[in-house]
């Protein structure tokens, strides 16, 4: 039975409604044990809070947490808490979301793990967080689920609330049909996506597998981009690229705090002619390595002294619970040493590789002060960080190295465009790259600034959002 969609008061009811597995704040213990919550910033709390100021909106996600937390406000954002236990951090999200959806989605660049006790705490975790927004959500309001953890949630929520309109967006890529397959549970995952009235993706792509799978394993009609079910309802399935907040991104790179710390970097680098900079979580589809060993034999090959050329690998620790990502952290670990340990000298060595997060303004600093944005990965949803580069160079320099498997390469059309599978290839156009006439390297980036700032996280938002809410019945 759907509760009453006031078991909670009235005045507390969303009429917009946000579902992810973390909450955009955390949680910090002081020294007299008291506890306080910090916003993490994050381009997807960017981008809603002004829908969700507007729009009586409140937020559903864990707090990082097993213990029951009441509904809250936090600078003006209205949060409700889902607890996790440890054993269902464990299985539901290191588990079934990051060794079994994450690598399956990603190509299969490390196998998947399937293990029935994950599945079964993804079914029951998924449960959860449906409970929660059937209860905070108002009479028809809408409901945005978004990400691989939550695939479940639009049609467990819409079993308890048919009066919801309901949207989900997938930020990584969805696979084609003979990697989906192997999924002991495809069925369900497809069924419980098509509970929403709008399934979006960062690529056509990505839409088309889906309505392509939709169609192979649970026999639905579907009609170019709409599904039809059995009861007259429609799903619509549309790419809806996600970007960032270019304007936000751009004024702290503009400050003259910023430009003077890039300045900085670049005097303790040594002062090289050419700075590269790679920017990216720990994780093995961002092509690290394959990046790094590129760079490695140009060092070797070409002759390129560290006075010359120097590059700077940011990798922000992530997942380090997964065996996969111990394993490749060791292997960066290894591959930086031996290239630092054969090519350096006392005070300089080619790759300066931290392995740390760093705040906003020091990452807008690294993106003005390299000259050569290195993006590799062999699969990826969007990347963010090729898009916060362009937005950093209002001054129109810099060149973009970025892999034809990154969503973002659809609409970053003026990168030099690699296959990070081929070495070869990547080191050709990482020396092209540092090479460039300024003249060619400002009208790629204009043209790409153009892109990323006529498109940014705002139309994002506005554009899903406004598909969710169109009245499709007539
Ligand atoms: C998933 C999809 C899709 C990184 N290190 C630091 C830091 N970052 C920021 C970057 C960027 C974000 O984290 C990473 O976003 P990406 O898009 O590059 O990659 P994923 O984390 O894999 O994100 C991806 C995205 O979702 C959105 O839909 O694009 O394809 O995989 O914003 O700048 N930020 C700070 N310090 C760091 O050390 N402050």
């Amino acid at each position: 039975m759907s509760p009453a969609p006031g078991s909670r008061t009235s005045a507390s009811l969303a009429d917009l409604v946000v579902v992810a597995n973390r909450l955009p704040v955390d949680r910090h213990t002081d020294d007299d044990g008291s506890t306080s919550w910090r916003t993490s910033p994050g381009g997807l709390v960017t981008a809603l809070e002004p829908v969700m100021r507007s729009n009586d909106g409140a937020w559903v996600g864990w707090h990082g947490g097993g213990d029951e937390h009441e509904p809250f406000e936090h600078e003006g954002l209205s949060l409700v808490p889902v607890p996790l236990t440890t054993d269902e951090v464990r299985d539901y999200y290191e588990g079934f979301s990051n060794a079994t959806l994450w690598p399956l989605y990603h190509d299969v660049i490390a196998p998947p793990a399937f293990h029935r006790e994950w599945w079964d705490a993804y079914v029951t975790v998924n449960q959860r967080f449906a409970d929660a927004a059937a209860e905070v959500a108002a009479k028809d309001a809408v409901v945005w689920v978004q990400d691989y953890q939550l695939q479940l949630v639009p049609q467990l929520l819409r079993n308890q609330r048919p009066d919801l309109r309901i949207g989900f967006f997938l930020h990584i890529p969805f696979p084609p049909s003979e990697l989906f397959g192997q999924l002991p549970w495809r069925r369900e995952l497809l069924e419980g996506l098509l509970g929403a009235d709008l399934v979006g993706f960062q690529l056509p792509g990505a839409a088309a597998n889906f309505i392509r799978l939709v169609r192979a394993r649970v026999g639905l009609r579907t009609h170019r981009d709409t599904v039809s079910l059995p009861d007259g309802r429609t799903v619509l399935v549309r790419a809806f690229p996600i970007s960032i907040d270019a304007a936000g991104l751009e004024e702290i790179a503009r400050r003259p705090e910023t430009e003077r710390r890039a300045r900085e970097i670049r005097d303790q680098l040594g002062d090289p002619e050419t700075m590269l900079l790679g920017v990216d979580r720990l994780d093995y589809t961002k092509g690290i390595v394959q990046r790094l060993r590129a760079f490695g034999e140009l060092v070797v090959e070409e002759g390129i002294g560290v006075q010359q050329v120097a590059f700077v690998q940011v990798a922000t620790p992530s997942r380090e619970r997964v065996e996969q990502y111990r394993l490749l952290r060791d292997d960066i670990d290894r591959l930086v040493g031996r290239i630092n340990g054969e090519h350096g000298h006392i005070g300089t060595q080619p790759i300066t590789y931290l392995h740390s997060s760093y705040p906003r303004a020091e990452m807008a600093a690294l993106f003005r002060a390299a000259d050569v944005m290195v993006v590799t990965p062999l699969r990826d949803g969007m990347n963010l960080v090729a898009k916060e580069y362009v937005a950093c160079r209002y001054d129109g320099g810099g060149a973009l190295v970025l892999s034809e498997f990154a969503g973002a390469a659809a609409e970053l059309k003026q990168a030099f465009s690699v296959n990070p599978y081929d070495i070869n290839g990547l080191k050709a156009t990482m020396l092209t790259a540092i090479r460039s006439d300024p003249r060619d390297l400002r009208r790629r980036m204009l043209a790409m600034r153009r892109q990323v700032s006529d498109h940014d996280i705002a139309y994002w938002a506005n554009s899903f959002l406004t598909e969710l809410r169109r009245d499709r019945r007539a």
